[in-house]
């Protein structure tokens, strides 16, 4: 081999090299900054978080309405909805899109008037998947999270019916009512109130994740038997929702109007009369 040869050769190695490095680097940092369990073998996860939505802080960010995004309805949603069942580890990562098994509507489709009314999306946009591409919100969480929770809930149909008996089964709503927290629009409440609340019926620690001082989830957590236990205190997970999306000391749970009146800008409800409303007008 010749020295210009030799030359280019340890250049295209270093390359490989540092190419090596930067994607360890890039990938640990990843792992650090969204909880993702990679790189390494995704082992058996170590307990499920049920995360619930709570549409009145999501909701007023909607500008365009449109059938599938639960935001839309006539009557605004006023209480928690499904996020969705997630498999953690207890390093506060977790692991995601384990097995390739795409989402396939027709094996839940009994669940389907149940999941609409309770596990609405929030968002007009399809979910990006991790197989199949783009689909419901459904989809997103079945190949992410649903892949992952074998042995527990081991396809498709019984990963979301897990997930529907424990939110009927725990009905933090009730929960909260119970516990003297009675929602009100604009009314402030002690976090500590709103935890112990849930800590009292549930027996366990939830986790709470707001935005700008509103509820936007609340999680509870299960072990493997589905019996309840602690979640991670946002300190402990590696989430990054220390910062931006830890409660502050008194927290919201606000209500919102009905969207169209809500954003009361001319763009949403042109756009809702002429994709719900739009034969009227041509008949
Ligand atoms: O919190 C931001 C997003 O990270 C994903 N997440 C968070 C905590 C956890 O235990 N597991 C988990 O997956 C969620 O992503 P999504 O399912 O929405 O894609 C969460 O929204």
């Amino acid at each position: 081999m010749g020295t210009t040869t030799k030359a280019a050769a340890a250049a295209r190695c270093l390359l490989a090299i540092w190419a090596l490095v930067a994607a360890d680097l890039w990938g640990a940092a990843f792992a650090r900054a969204h909880g993702v369990a990679v790189g390494r073998e995704q082992r058996e996860f170590d307990y499920f978080a049920l995360s619930l939505q709570w549409p009145g802080t999501i909701c007023p960010s909607t500008r365009h309405c449109c059938a599938v995004n639960g935001c839309c309805r006539s009557e605004p949603l006023q209480t928690f909805t499904i996020h969705g069942l997630w498999p953690d580890y207890d390093d506060g990562t977790w692991p995601s899109c384990c097995r390739h098994t795409n989402f396939e509507m027709d094996k839940i489709l009994p669940l389907k008037p149940t999941l609409d009314k309770y596990w609405p999306s929030l968002y007009c946009s399809s979910s990006s998947t991790c197989f199949s591409g783009k689909g419901p919100f459904w989809a997103h969480e079945w190949e992410k999270h649903g892949t992952c929770s074998s042995p527990v809930a081991k396809d498709e149909l019984e990963y979301f019916s897990t997930a529907l008996d424990l939110y009927f089964k725990y009905n933090v709503m009730e929960m909260l009512a119970n516990g003297g927290i009675h929602i009100s629009n604009g009314k402030k409440y002690a976090l500590t109130d709103v935890i112990d609340a849930v800590k009292c019926a549930f027996g366990a620690l939830p986790q709470i994740v707001c935005k700008k001082g509103s509820v936007q989830e609340l999680r509870l957590c299960f072990n493997k038997d589905l019996k309840p236990r602690d979640c991670l205190t946002t300190t402990d997970s590696n989430e990054n929702v220390s910062k931006k999306n830890s409660c502050p000391r008194y927290i919201t749970l606000p209500t919102y109007d009905p969207l169209v009146l809500a954003n009361s800008t001319r763009e949403i409800i042109t756009q809702v009369e002429s994709e719900v409303y739009g034969y009227l007008y041509t008949a």
